[in-house]
């Protein structure tokens, strides 16, 4: 007995070892037209079909939170698996009436002061732009997506992406203010175990402005 379990602690050492001995990383770096970091792009990595990939429940794609505060989505931009969830919550002492028109995942909802939603199923792959019907600034979005490994690009347009499997691997990035008719960029690259990094820039419109006051 004693020899049995001894034998499957070392099969499972080995596995382990191997599993973090193959995987890869890619740091993604997204600029614009211009030359400036642009945050909130969602980096999204494919791999041919067949290869392992961590299953949604144990993927730290499954469930995003969007909070609201200072009537401000936080954070703005958030990406899950097909089929993940998304959490709403009200940070702020007013109301907010959270709502998507968008056919894939339609519906609206009001905040209450500190309240947080039930965690909502998004299972259709797409870009889901959400707004709430009290104030027009606030908008979000949530890229839902097929792909197995994602990632949304901080403050310095930087996205790190680990656990990648080796090999080929296809990496794409998209932004809610992509120019219309371009196509998100896509890259096919060949991952080695070492960490790997990817510079993409991308044509993406300026911030909407709020605007002017008619009188
Ligand atoms: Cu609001």
């Amino acid at each position: 007995m004693f020899h049995i379990l001894r034998s499957g602690f070392v099969t499972l050492s080995l596995l382990l070892w191997a599993w973090a001995a193959a995987a890869a990383s890619i740091t993604v770096t997204v600029t614009d037209d211009a030359g400036r970091p642009v945050p909130d792009a969602v980096v999204t990595v494919t791999a041919p079909a067949g290869t392992p990939a961590p299953p949604l429940g144990s993927s730290r794609l499954a469930t995003a939170t969007i909070n609201q505060l200072d009537e401000v989505f936080v954070p703005s931009v958030v990406v899950i698996r097909t089929g993940g969830t998304v959490t709403f919550r009200n940070s702020d002492a007013i109301r907010h009436h959270v709502y998507s028109f968008k056919q894939t995942r339609r519906f609206e909802m009001v905040q209450q002061p500190g309240e947080t939603s039930q965690p909502m199923v998004f299972d259709k792959p797409g870009a889901v732009a959400i707004g709430c019907n009290i104030h027009d600034h606030m908008t979000a979005y949530v890229l839902v997506t097929d792909a197995p490994w994602a990632q949304v690009t901080d403050a310095t347009g930087t996205a790190l992406i680990d656990d990648l499997p080796p090999g080929q691997v296809v990496a794409s990035v998209w932004h809610p203010r992509l120019r219309p008719a371009s196509d998100p960029p896509a890259h096919a690259l060949t991952l080695e175990t070492a960490a790997s990094a990817l510079a993409v820039t991308i044509p993406i419109l300026p911030p909407r402005r709020p605007r002017a006051r008619e009188y």
